[in-house]
């Protein structure tokens, strides 16, 4: 099996973030990212041009970085990282699913502007004092089953979605005003509970070391 694609990319490093938290990681290999965007190869090789893409054992390719996670977590030995229960489950895949539905594209213009230096101060504003907010919110309502991880006290599909949200919020939101959670109590308690742990520190170090290395690139 085969992962390509860049840990800076939150729909990639939730999938290296799974695949760690099952003690999986070397049953994958990772491609890094073979072709640059835009080009017919990199549409040769995924379908829709983007990372995450997946190479599976029979040759199949997946795309939709929360879909290769939820297969290497079926396919592969290690912690179940969906729930049994059904109701944790479809939290689970909820609170995932409000992190790529509306906080993601909440943070778009922030991104943009860091990321792909094509930055457009109105919609930044608008991000950081409308789109952000409601989406946090959002995701703090949905966090109803929130223990010492995202849903109940076991890891899942869940926390690894979201570990890179707090670095995205953290490393790139920042600069434009964001603060912290607020007085959001189920994302507090969550982040709180996680913060110090290997599968954080790991993770986040993972996509500063692509960042800076981007930036160097850039300068
Ligand atoms: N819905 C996709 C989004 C993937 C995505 O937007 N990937 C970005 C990197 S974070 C990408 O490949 N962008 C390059 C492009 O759009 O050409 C997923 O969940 O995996």
């Amino acid at each position: 099996m085969q992962l390509f694609g860049l840990n800076l990319s939150p729909f990639y490093e939730r999938v290296v973030i799974g695949l760690e938290l099952k003690g999986a990681s070397d049953k994958v290999e990772f491609g890094g990212l073979p072709h640059a965007f835009g080009t017919p190869e990199i549409m040769a090789a995924s379908p829709t041009g983007k990372i995450p893409y997946f190479v599976t054992d029979s040759g199949d390719v997946l795309i939709e970085g929360q879909v290769i996670l939820e297969y290497v977590d079926g396919v592969l030995d290690g912690p179940d990282l969906l729930p049994e229960d059904s109701d944790a489950a479809a939290n689970a895949k909820l609170l995932a699913r409000i992190y790529d539905m509306y906080v993601i594209p909440a943070l778009g213009p922030v991104l943009m502007a860091l990321i792909f230096q094509k930055r457009n101060d109105e919609a930044i504003e608008n991000a950081m004092k409308e789109a952000l907010p409601k989406a946090l919110d959002l995701l703090n309502t949905c966090m109803s089953k929130v223990g010492t991880r995202a849903v109940g006290d076991d890891w899942t599909i869940a926390d690894a979605a979201l570990i890179p949200m707090v670095f995205q919020l953290d490393v790139f939101a920042r600069q434009f005003g964001y603060t912290g959670f607020g007085d959001r109590a189920n994302i507090n308690a969550w982040w709180d509970s996680i913060k110090d742990t290997d599968t954080v520190k790991n993770s986040h170090e993972r996509m500063m070391t692509v960042l800076k290395k981007m930036q160097a690139n850039a300068g």
